[in-house]
């Protein structure tokens, strides 16, 4: 972590202390839950999990903990689907909105607790008739609709896992991801909304089907419109079944240990890691952060979180949490500039939403078009706003908190990660009072210390963060690959999970998050491995060798630079090359710069000094270069990032 970045967030003295007027709503003031997990965070859990979440068979033991595997709730019996809708509709709430949807051209849908609970339980019967059962996976490839929510409720309600993959990776990595998890079956759409214009989706799941065996069956939501080929026997709408499908399906006791789901994040090689999610432990994280971290009020909050499902935040935070707490909730579709600036905004106003997650990338964006898009629209009734996916700037948590929360809305900034499950470093807005650009402090129940080089804690200054006990919403390991597991997240300190994220601890004791200390990227908030990357570039048939760096960007957090050697006599321009990055793993991972270079600088040993490439991208003076083989490379990539900041 650059030392700047240190300097810069020690400067940063202001305080925000929850104001009266929220303290007098809020579930949680003071320090008594601080207090009562700290005594015992299993009894804690324990309370949570009996007051939360409803079980069919109570559990035995709280915690199983074999390091570093842990089980939650042994022995209890669970439905998540169940918990998530049937419960809210049994206690007389059938008629309470569920999901407020907007399309991205406008149209929009209204969905209540009792019509998402029919439309799931008749997908629960479409997959049964598919021939999917307990234990088996279903891969999700989906615009940002409502059927995305359905299909993986539908998944939790048989016990079949669900794999979604976000709708902007490629085919490529739809293809490796199914055939990871072996995936019965594929739900995906015709296309969807994006910018203005349809976006197809199921030419790109064809691609990935010529070779992904193990799919038997396709299920196809009409969206986007677009013309699409249908395999005969293998292809199927959704609407033609769902037409067709019985009406009750019975939510299953499922065991509290039965796998819920996979998602696949990005390492540091290329091969991306199946993070495994159970059920008892993974709900009872989600729903008591979603309700405290919140404060949510079901009966009175409108809540909206920007994320996309394809991401952990939108399966814990949009799916899983809010509809376990029973809350209404805003799902919009497309992105916040379509057909304007204010879009988000307008949302906010239209449907009077009261607490909004977003993430800094985002938040950035909305700095640079300018104060006077959110001044179009009364924000009155937002009260919390929420932050996740990076480290949030103190200016960016400023403006946030000025321009979008009017200077008194509670800015909770969450630090979590696919593998936790759930946040875990926050504020709690009625309890603790804020500096902006610092998560705080961990969460009831969760144990975070920053350590040293050695392992050893620390109580002020720059470390690594570390969690100290198991959780119930941690990963329960890398589908396939336990061994990737220990080392991945267990072995650098003995006896601490490992996030790869570095921390310091100021002179008052509150967290700051400081990024990545390993070869993973953040780009707006996605998570992406230089090595990825750098596979992608080099499958390309005119690329020699390729090195990946993250360069700190002002507004998505870092940007992707690729240094590449061509072959002899070979010829790929910029954009062929950001195009094959995008065939390969999707437009996210596009390079924003590729500098083409004779050679890559190398140590004498031939390894690759990307740090030296992340200091000519930066644009700072080079340190030391005598381990180079060849200096004058670097000096040449030197001159050439100059121009280019010139431009
Ligand atoms: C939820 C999510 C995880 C990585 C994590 C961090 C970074 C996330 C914050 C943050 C600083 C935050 N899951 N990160 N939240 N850094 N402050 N509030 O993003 O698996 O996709 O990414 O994201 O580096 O390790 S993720």
């Amino acid at each position: 972590m650059a030392d700047e970045t240190i300097e810069a967030l020690l400067l940063e003295q202001r305080k925000f202390p929850p104001s009266e007027a929220f303290k007098k709503r809020a579930h949680v003031v003071g320090t008594h839950l601080y207090d009562e997990a700290h005594a015992d965070y299993e009894a804690f859990w324990a309370r949570q999990a009996e007051e939360l979440v409803s079980w069919s068979q109570p559990w035995q033991t709280v915690c199983e903990w074999n390091p570093p595997f842990s089980k939650w709730f042994i022995g209890g019996q669970l439905n998540v689907a169940y918990n998530c809708l049937d419960r809210h509709v049994e206690a007389g709430r059938g008629g309470k909105v569920a999901i407020h949807w907007e399309g991205e051209p406008g149209d929009t849908r209204t969905i209540t607790y009792a019509q998402l609970l029919d439309e799931v339980e008749r997908f629960s019967n479409v997959l049964r008739g598919l021939g999917v059962t307990r234990g088996d996976r279903v891969n999700i490839y989906l615009p940002m609709i409502p059927e995305a929510v359905v299909a993986m409720l539908a998944c939790a309600r048989i016990g079949a896992a669900h794999s979604v993959v976000f709708g902007g990776f490629s085919s490529q990595a739809l293809a490796d991801r199914i055939n990871d998890a072996s995936a019965k079956v594929l739900v995906t759409a015709d296309g969807g909304w994006r910018r203005g214009e349809v976006f197809a989706l199921k030419p790109q799941a064809d691609e990935a089907l010529a070779s992904t065996p193990s799919i038997e069956h396709v299920v196809v939501v009409r969206r986007g419109g677009n013309a699409v080929d249908m395999s005969a026997g293998r292809d199927h709408w959704y609407h033609e079944l769902m037409a067709r499908a019985d009406e009750r399906c019975a939510a299953e006791p499922m065991d509290s240990e039965q796998l819920l789901f996979l998602l696949y994040t990005s390492g540091t090689t290329g091969k991306p890691k199946g993070i495994m999610h159970t059920t008892g432990g993974y709900l009872t994280h989600v729903t008591y952060t979603h309700k405290y971290v919140f404060d949510l009020h079901p009966d009175s909050d409108v809540y909206w979180c920007t994320a996309d499902v394809g991401w952990v935040t939108g399966h814990s935070y949009i799916v899983y949490g809010p509809l376990s707490n029973g809350a209404t909730q805003v799902i919009y579709e497309g992105v916040p500039n379509f057909p304007g600036n204010d879009r988000l905004w307008s949302i906010v106003e239209k449907y009077g939403v009261t607490i909004f997650y977003t993430a800094p990338t985002a938040i950035r964006t909305f700095m640079k078009w300018g104060t006077q898009e959110p001044a179009k629209h009364d924000l009155s009734s937002l009260r919390v706003i929420g932050s996740v996916g990076e480290p949030i700037n103190p200016e960016a948590w400023m403006w946030y908190r000025e321009n979008i929360g009017r200077g008194d809305c509670p800015v909770v900034d969450t630090w979590w990660q696919t593998e936790t499950g759930g946040i875990m470093i926050s504020p709690l807005p009625g309890a603790t009072t804020t500096k902006p650009g610092s998560a705080t402090f961990p969460l009831p129940g969760v144990g975070a210390e920053v350590v040293d080089e050695s392992g050893r804690t620390i109580t002020k200054g720059g470390g690594y963060l570390t969690l100290t006990h198991p959780w119930p919403g941690m990963l329960r390991g890398i589908w396939g690959d336990p061994e990737r597991y220990k080392e991945t997240y267990w072995a650098r300190f003995p006896g601490r999970y490992f996030a790869g994220d570095g921390a310091k601890l100021d002179d008052d004791g509150y967290l700051w998050l400081l990024g990545r200390v390993d070869d993973v990227m953040n780009v707006s908030g996605h998570r992406i491995s230089t090595t990825e990357v750098e596979s992608a570039l080099v499958s390309h048939p005119s690329v020699a060798e390729a090195a990946v760096v993250g360069a700190n960007d002002a507004t998505t957090g870092q940007a992707i630079i690729a240094y590449v050697t061509l072959r002899g006599g070979a010829q790929a321009t910029e954009t062929d090359l950001r195009n094959h990055v995008a065939k390969e793993i999707g437009a996210i991972a596009k390079p924003k710069t590729i500098y083409f270079t004779p050679d890559l600088p190398k140590t004498r040993s031939g390894k690759i000094m990307r740090r030296l490439l992340r200091d000519v991208a930066e644009g700072r003076n080079l340190g030391d270069t005598t381990t180079l083989a060849d200096a004058s490379v670097v000096a040449e990539l030197q001159s050439r990032a100059a121009q280019s900041t010139e431009d």
